[in-house]
């Protein structure tokens, strides 16, 4: 039975939600949200790992009981505490943990004294007025309960990461139907997808619908006719299939790539010629004059080929149409990484792996940034610790060849901007990413502040995921980006692009707009075990997406021209 990670990881979600409903040890619940989050954001499916006979317990937040746990779900497709958790508390507490101003405590509240099960339950109860007088729900909380039980539930929206590895399964399994390709969001790599658009060529699209239908991870079919299929995965993601004919292939990639607004901007462009531009071709009247492939339907129109990361009419059409594209960078430009963790802190891997690691990937240098001392729960460096480390890196580069581990630290960005190590320990490092940890919620003013103020620091070299958001789960905090980019570019210091799945942080506004202000920029991935490094992936998506070049991101350059940009 082929388990996605997706799958696990909403099964590790519901758990921790059911176990804080209950009022289990908070430990226990945010262990389960931590395996969640690396199921999640692993590269490959766990099913393959375990095929491959690799050692889950070395994943970052996945200890030996958890990843027996994990092989008894991709063994038998269930996970036996929740079941028995479901068991004990049905309904639907978890989709109320959704609601504005409802924690697992209030839940737990409303479950015990009011009895509510189900969201039905609730706009009952609140009707009904028997609300009224239970601890820490006001007139307040009442009435935004009831305003969210109104509105339709938001689309959900998942994390590329997640939906490339339910795609990627997809695709092989429907390979043999035709030449399969994932167009939407997903093709533009945007940092959360809504759904699946997949393009299968072929004449057969009855063929390629029942095929879907039977794959075994389809929980519901929402429609199904001789060229499209609508299906719901189990891990609740959308796909909408479609077969094409091999002579409107381009067009119907072009058309379902989208974005719409882009495509819209195409469209004019062929009614400026008096064609038509549909999912089928491009038309003269009747007659096709281009649609098997996307090169030869922009050339026609007049535009270099526009990658689909920039097809989001940000002003691309207008470049393209002058045959002034930037030439984005890509993975194979990377030569190093500059944010890295070991096991000296929260990291599963010594350094030496994590250098080989990175060498095997075809690097010539990796910054080791572990953090430092104020994290205590990663057992963050002190300045003693540090120096220890600085020797350790000293033995280690002694004995590599063509790689150099450089010297580093994340360091905590303190609540008033100053640094968690003295100066004096800085200077001794090659790279200091500088990161916020804490103080989420501090007004915009002095947020902005802290970062700018901590950049005004000359041994800070780069500002480690600059707006701190965890999609689906934290929003950014409040802080200025027009001034913070403006900052980056005056003091010159880099911003950094976290490639981590859940961070992806700067976000591609935000990159384009630190690159039109001529900001550098570090991709990085974060990593905390040797498997990560493979993040880079979706850090360079995010890139491209913000237009950068290779030559505006730091990590392209060879390691003496990276040291003089380092320098500052
Ligand atoms: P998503 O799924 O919300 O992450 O975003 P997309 O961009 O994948 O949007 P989706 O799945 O609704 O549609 C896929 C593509 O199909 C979209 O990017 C462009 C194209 N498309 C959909 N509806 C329209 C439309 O009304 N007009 C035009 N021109 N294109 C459309
Ligand atoms: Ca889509
Ligand atoms: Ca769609
Ligand atoms: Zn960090």
């Amino acid at each position: 039975m082929p388990v996605q990670n997706a799958e696990i990881a909403s099964m590790f979600d519901q758990t921790a939600d059911l176990l804080e409903i209950k009022g289990e040890n908070p430990f226990r619940v945010r262990a389960y949200r931590k395996a969640a989050r690396t199921v999640e954001g692993l590269p490959q499916s766990v099913r393959s790992l375990l095929a491959a006979h690799e050692d889950l317990s070395e994943l970052p937040g996945i200890g030996k009981d958890l990843a027996g746990k994990i092989a008894d779900i991709v063994a038998s497709g269930h996970f036996e505490l929740l079941d028995q958790l479901k068991k004990k508390m049905p309904g639907e507490l978890g989709e109320m943990a959704s609601l504005p101003g409802l924690g697992p405590k209030r839940i737990k509240l409303l479950y015990d004294e009011v009895k509510v099960r189900t969201l039905d339950d609730l706009k009952r109860a609140i009707q009904k007025g028997k609300l009224h007088g239970l601890h820490g729900f006001g007139p307040v909380v009442e009435k935004k309960l009831a305003a969210a039980l109104e509105k339709p539930v938001a689309e959900k929206r998942f994390k590329l990461a997640v939906a490339e590895a339910e795609a990627e399964a997809l695709v092989a399994f429907l390979r043999d139907k035709g030449r399969v390709v994932v167009a939407g969001s997903y093709r533009r790599r945007r940092d959360t997808v809504g759904d699946l658009d997949i393009l299968v060529t072929s004449k057969h699209g009855a063929a390629v619908g029942d095929k879907l239908v039977g794959y075994d991870s389809v929980a519901e079919v929402l429609a199904q006719g001789p060229t499209r299929t609508t299906v719901v995965l189990r891990s609740g993601i959308q796909v909408d299939l479609r077969a094409v004919p091999d002579a409107s292939y381009g067009a119907a990639l072009m058309y379902f790539t989208g974005s719409k607004a882009h495509n819209i901007a195409l469209r004019n462009i062929a009614n400026d010629h008096k064609w038509k531009l549909n999912e089928y071709g491009l038309f003269s009247g009747k007659r096709r004059i281009a649609g098997a492939t996307e090169e030869e339907i922009y050339k026609k129109l007049g535009l270099a080929y526009i990658p689909p990361e920039m097809r989001e009419d940000r002003g691309e059409v207008a470049l393209a149409l002058k045959g002034e594209l930037p030439r984005l960078v890509t993975v194979d430009d990377i030569r190093g990484d500059l944010h890295v963790h070991s096991d000296w802190t929260d990291g599963t891997a010594s350094i030496a792996e994590m250098a080989a690691a990175a060498q095997a990937r075809g690097y010539a240098y990796m910054a080791l940034t572990d953090h430092s001392r104020r994290q205590t729960m990663s057992h963050g460096l002190d300045p003693a610790k540090v120096a220890r480390q600085i020797r350790e890196v000293d033995k280690l580069n002694a004995k590599l060849k063509n790689f150099t581990v450089l010297k580093g630290i994340e360091v905590d960005i303190l609540k008033d901007g100053k640094l968690d190590l003295p100066d004096k320990t800085l200077e001794q490092l090659d790279v200091v990413v500088a990161s916020v940890h804490s103080f989420f919620d501090l007004p915009p003013e002095a947020q902005t502040e802290r970062i700018i103020r901590a950049m005004r620091n000359p041994y800070v070299s780069i500002i480690g995921h600059p707006t701190g958001r965890l999609i689906g789960e934290r929003e950014p905090y409040a802080v200025d980006m027009d001034r913070v980019t403006s900052a980056a570019r005056e003091l010159n210091c880099c911003l950094e692009i976290n490639g981590q799945p859940e961070r992806l942080d700067l976000n591609d506004i935000h990159a384009h707009m630190a690159k039109s202000k001529g900001v550098k920029i570090a991709v990085s991935t974060d990593a905390h075990a040797t498997s990560s490094f493979a993040y880079i992936r979706y850090g360079i998506d995010q890139a491209r997406r913000g237009w950068l070049t290779a030559d505006e991101v730091i990590n392209t350059r060879r390691l003496p021209e990276l040291r003089k940009l380092l320098k500052r």
